[in-house]
């Protein structure tokens, strides 16, 4: 039943005023230069776009396409969806609110009055204009130090904008073991295509090491469907088992599990050509169950998991569910996967990340999202009302507080004696 008038302008009105920590994206701080992607080309190729163009445009080969400029490639994506076509979809009504808020044409004809706006930007106000437009206060990145332009980038220093947290990503350096050990060799650590002898304990320094550099503020890492744990036959679950978790517990870090990616389904397609299956929610609440003291922090990618995950979390203090990722970041996914945590898990989840890639899109997932989990809050507040329980401003900014400040993610767990 949609919420009362009154009740959803409170909800509404309050959201605005509370900011959000954003605790998964593909952000960088400011100053790590060209690693921040913002401005209209960069809104355009958004991989999400990529997909819906090369769809609407079956004529175009992905080879013709990669080759082209960027500028080009966004021109093809402005043409094809948004001046031939209603742009319908949510990639696509994503760059309206963008150009909308930021006062633009979203029914420009053509893109050269907008990239003049983007061209008299400097980044640095430019963030403190999106930051202030998306209600967002902090954002987490995902850090890569097998990434050579960003290694060299931690390795000489820089200012850090206390906005900008730091979280190190695992996917390049752990997954596809032994595929890394030559990069981790090269940086000066002494692994071994097996995983027996030191390799587990120079793994462990390289995670120790670079989350002491960059002040990582939890572990994160995407895994296929076919994760399993227990399960030791496997190269990654060895590696998260004996290296990663080891080294959360001892920072006091969560390590943050995203299942159910299938890599490079279509490799053509670049960063669109991943896609879905389901997730092993065994294996979550195994881990769950045996490292009591470490704080899982979850993210599933295929619809129907959304139910387990929050059961898994009934059991388990230490899963906190995280966001509507990827795929699931639509609206009529975020109403229905909120609406079942409210009613399954309170209070105790993170409801919602951007994944921002361009710091611009901050914009629109955050204003649709509030959008959508505040309408889904007041209904449920509406329902208490009709069960005897008020609900005061006071309450709704206290829970709204929980719920997107980031406290969830620093929770602290007793030490496991038994
Ligand atoms: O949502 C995305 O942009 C994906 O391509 C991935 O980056 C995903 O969110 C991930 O972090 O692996
Ligand atoms: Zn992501």
């Amino acid at each position: 039943m949609p919420a009362s008038r009154s009740l959803a302008a409170t909800v509404a009105r309050i959201f605005k005023q509370t900011p959000a920590t954003d605790i998964h994206t593909h952000l960088f701080d400011p100053a790590m230069g060209p690693l921040l992607l913002w401005g209209i080309d960069e809104l355009l190729t958004y991989h999400y776009l990529v997909a819906e163009v090369l769809r609407a445009r079956t004529d175009v080969s992905l080879k013709s396409f990669w080759d082209t400029p960027k500028p080009a490639q966004a021109e093809l994506v402005w043409q094809e969806l948004f001046v031939r076509r209603t742009p319908v979809s949510e990639a696509c009504r994503g760059v309206l609110t963008v150009l909308q808020t930021l006062g633009l044409n979203a029914n420009a004809e053509n893109l050269s009055g907008i990239r003049k706006y983007f061209a008299a930007q400097n980044v640095r106000g430019y963030v403190d204009q999106v930051f202030k437009l998306a209600g967002v206060e902090r954002v987490y990145m995902t850090n890569d130090p097998l990434n050579p332009t960003e290694r060299a980038l931690w390795e000489k220093g820089f200012g850090r904008d206390p906005r900008f947290l730091a979280t190190l990503r695992l996917d390049s350096a752990l997954k596809d073991w032994p595929g890394s050990v030559g990069n981790l060799i090269a940086m000066g650590y002494a692994v071994d295509t097996s995983l027996a002898g030191r390799t587990l304990s120079e793994v462990r320094r390289y995670l120790a090491d670079w989350s002491q550099r960059i002040d990582a503020r939890y572990l994160a890492i995407s895994l296929a469907p076919n994760f399993r744990y227990p399960d030791v036959t496997a190269s990654l679950t060895n590696l998260i088992v004996k290296a990663v978790i080891p080294v959360a517990r001892e920072r006091g870090i969560p390590v943050a599990l995203m299942i159910g990616v299938r890599k490079a389904v279509n490799p053509l397609l670049g960063d669109a050509g991943d896609s879905v299956g389901g997730a092993d929610i065994a294996a979550l609440e195994n881990l769950a169950r045996d490292f009591g003291d470490v704080t899982f922090l979850a993210t599933l990618l295929a619809r129907e998991d959304m139910h387990g995950l929050c059961v898994a979390a009934r059991k388990f203090k230490n899963i906190i569910p995280f966001g509507c990722w990827w795929f699931l970041n639509n609206p009529f996914l975020v109403r229905e996967i909120t609406a079942m945590r409210l009613e399954m898990l309170g209070l105790s989840f993170v409801p919602q990340h951007s994944d921002c890639r361009v710091l611009d899109q901050l914009i629109y997932k955050w204003m649709h999202s509030r959008e959508i989990i505040g309408s889904v809050l007041a209904a449920k507040y509406d329902d208490l009302e009709r069960a005897g329980r008020p609900v005061s401003a006071a309450d709704i900014r206290r829970d709204l507080a929980t719920l997107f400040d980031g406290r969830l993610i620093n929770q602290r767990l007793p030490a496991v004696t038994a």
